[in-house]
């Protein structure tokens, strides 16, 4: 372990139990986690509010973060340049590793489409059709295979569309497009917009931090109504769109008796695979032969998160968990993709004798075990990953020790459920949703979502958050990381409707559904903007998502990814409130540009808090705001709905 001068204390470094008894053990073990790096290694203050520029070899140039505008770079770039174009980049970098995980899938869906692929299928023709449809593309009377050959030439144009609109626009709501087109964002394929961002951002050519921002927009637009909404779109058709399951979740899912694999990152067809081996008699006779009760397979992060929607798979627990997992000495193969996998789990997998295993040509990682995952046979990767589990099972020679807790929670809340589930199933519809937020019982909806930071408390900010906006009669729409910090929190079942408002509980009591709804992993988000389109769609909240009552956070965000949905949101129409850090100095033009004047041109605009309860706070006033804006801010008497004001609704 390097050498900690001061080691912080476990309770300042998370709220999740297990991780905070995994942290003890991994000291007593000397084994050194990123909690404790994170304090070792100071953040730059200058990098922190991206005030650095190294886009030549004129530079680095560093801005003086106390006083931007002393100095400028050697080429005469503003510190509202630089800052500019490092968001620039970081939303390329974002949206990119969205739109190829998209773009993975497309080609799965082709290859599966022309008989390429045996091992997955089209799982789900209704949403086959109805992706379909919602794209103009004509499903009458033709073949599965004809209307899936057309969506995929569609959707291609999502990131290879050189001039022109992306077809997925089409879901935009009306005036939030019109929006776009006036302000000259309405993105082309990402490839192009990604290309031109790295283009615009080099030296020497975009230095107008306005002009930056619209193609910054225009980037990560094509990421959110794009890349991200075809993997989602995708993946459903492939793999089965969610509807509202029971899960477990925490490192309590863990058993000491079973062979147990963890499997984390973020393509859902390699848990896809793993369940097929897991679940073929041959590996689990090799399992019960080294004596073990059975194979234990467990998802973690963004692909857990899938698997959980769709499978009701365990959890194990989210970013910040992923090497304190290891901890336990329990996990015999740790099976990684694509994304926010650390690189130190791999020499903590070696220190705990577990088998860590890369399976995506894009991210080996040192001291790893490359075990390539081929589409067109996925089980040879798969069952060799359980081959080395179970070996690892018959040899463990380290003690072990699994935190007992776990907690369940309700997951799997697809835009259509929520339609489903709010009008009945002959009448899906978001008019009860929109009722219900005219007449105030539900006073907005929130989209809270994203990582754990180790430089922010893990899981405190997205709990508190999500508590006092649930208090204020704000339904929570959640995905990726935060999700699985309120369902540890216990929040993501139906008895958190007892910490919700009395508008917001009685309306959960009614539907029967929690106040805070898990919508699955980060691309997913796009199920958020499908849901306010559809909000918009419906009536009677205005014409755009910027007139909705609602609000988006992303309270201990970490990841590059991270700011591309927030500047999506922000394009899109949504108050989005970061908090921990944001890479901007607080009263420079730009800003001042993103914070305050952004929301004037019809978009959203972005917010900063260092605590929940500020982040809350703001939240909630952009809500009440807009609540006043469409003269639905008086206060309703409220009365208990019965079945017979459910159905009046309608
Ligand atoms: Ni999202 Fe998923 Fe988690 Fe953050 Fe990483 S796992 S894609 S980036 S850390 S929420």
């Amino acid at each position: 372990m390097a050498k900690i001068k001061e080691l912080m204390k476990v309770e300042d470094i998370t709220t999740c139990d297990s991780t905070a008894q995994m942290i003890t053990k991994a000291r007593k073990d000397g084994v050194e986690l990123f909690f404790d790096r994170a304090n070792e290694v100071k953040a730059c203050p200058i990098g922190e509010k991206s005030a650095c520029c190294k886009h030549c070899s004129m530079g680095p140039c560093r801005m003086n973060v106390n006083s931007p505008y002393d100095r400028a770079g050697v080429c005469g770039a503003t510190v509202d340049t630089i800052m500019a174009r490092n968001l620039g980049r970081m939303v390329a970098a974002g949206t990119a590793a969205h739109t190829d995980h998209g773009m993975a899938m497309l080609e799965l869906f082709r290859d599966v489409i022309n008989g390429k692929v045996k091992d997955f299928r089209i799982k789900d023709e209704q949403k086959l059709m109805e992706v379909a449809q919602s794209l103009d593309i004509d499903t009458e009377g033709r073949s599965v295979k004809e209307i899936a050959t057309d969506l995929y030439r569609e959707l291609e144009l999502t990131y290879t569309q050189v001039h022109g609109e992306i077809p997925l626009v089409k879901r935009v709501p009306e005036k939030t497009l019109e929006t776009w087109r006036k302000e000259g964002v309405v993105p082309r394929g990402a490839m192009r917009e990604i290309m031109e961002m790295m283009h615009r951002t080099a030296i020497g050519v975009d230095q107008d931090y306005e002009n930056i921002t619209k193609q910054i927009s225009r980037t990560a637009l094509a990421d959110g109504w794009g890349g991200s909404m075809v993997s989602t779109e995708i993946s459903d058709i492939l793999f089965g769109t969610p509807s509202p399951i029971e899960v477990e979740m925490d490192m309590g899912v863990l058993k000491e008796d079973h062979v147990n694999i963890i499997v984390h990152g973020h393509e859902p067809n390699l848990l896809e695979a793993m369940m097929v081996s897991a679940a073929d008699p041959e590996m689990k006779k090799m399992a019960t032969d080294v004596g073990a009760t059975g194979i234990n397979l467990v998802g973690m992060c963004c692909s857990g998160l899938e698997m959980v929607s769709r499978h009701g798979l365990p959890h194990a627990g989210n970013f910040s968990s992923t090497e304190a997992v290891l901890v336990t000495g329990a996990v015999d193969a740790m099976t990684v993709d694509i994304q926010c996998i650390k690189q130190d789990m791999s020499r903590i997998a070696k220190c705990y004798d577990t088998a860590f295993i890369t399976t995506n040509y894009r991210a080996r990682i040192e001291g790893a075990t490359h075990i390539e995952l081929d589409e067109h046979n996925p089980t040879e990767c798969t069952d060799t990953i359980i081959i080395k589990a179970v070996t690892r099972y018959k040899n463990r020679n380290k003690p072990i020790e699994i935190p007992r807790k776990t907690s369940r929670g309700i997951h799997g809340f697809s835009h259509e459920y929520i339609s489903y589930m709010l009008g009945g199933v002959f009448r899906g519809s978001y008019k009860p949703l929109n009722d219900n937020v005219i007449n105030g019982k539900i006073k907005g909806v929130a989209g809270v979502v994203g990582c754990t930071n180790p430089r922010s408390k893990q899981d405190f900010s997205h709990v508190e958050l999500v508590r006092e906006l649930i208090k204020n009669d704000i339904l929570v729409l959640q995905t990726g990381c935060s999700q699985v910090a309120l369902t540890k929190a216990g929040m993501t079942g139906p008895g958190a409707a007892a910490l919700a408002g009395d508008g917001l509980a009685e309306v959960c009591e009614t539907v029967g559904m929690p106040p805070v709804l898990g919508l699955g992993s980060c691309v997913d988000n796009t199920r958020i903007l499908i849901a306010a389109s559809e909000m918009v769609k419906t009536g009677g909240l205005g014409e755009s998502i910027a007139d909705l009552p609602a609000a988006g956070c992303a309270p201990e965000w970490m990841s590059e990814k991270a700011l591309a949905i927030g500047q999506y949101f922000v394009a899109s129409g949504v108050f989005t409130v970061f908090g921990h850090t944001f890479p901007i100095i607080k009263g420079t033009n730009f800003e001042k540009h993103l914070f305050e004047d952004y929301e004037k041109k019809g978009f959203g605009k972005w917010g900063f808090a260092d605590n929940p309860h500020d982040m809350a706070r703001m939240m909630i006033r952009h809500i009440e705001k807009k609540r006043a804006a469409l003269g639905i801010d008086t206060k309703k008497e409220r009365t208990l709905a019965s079945m017979e004001d459910r159905r009046s609704m309608e």
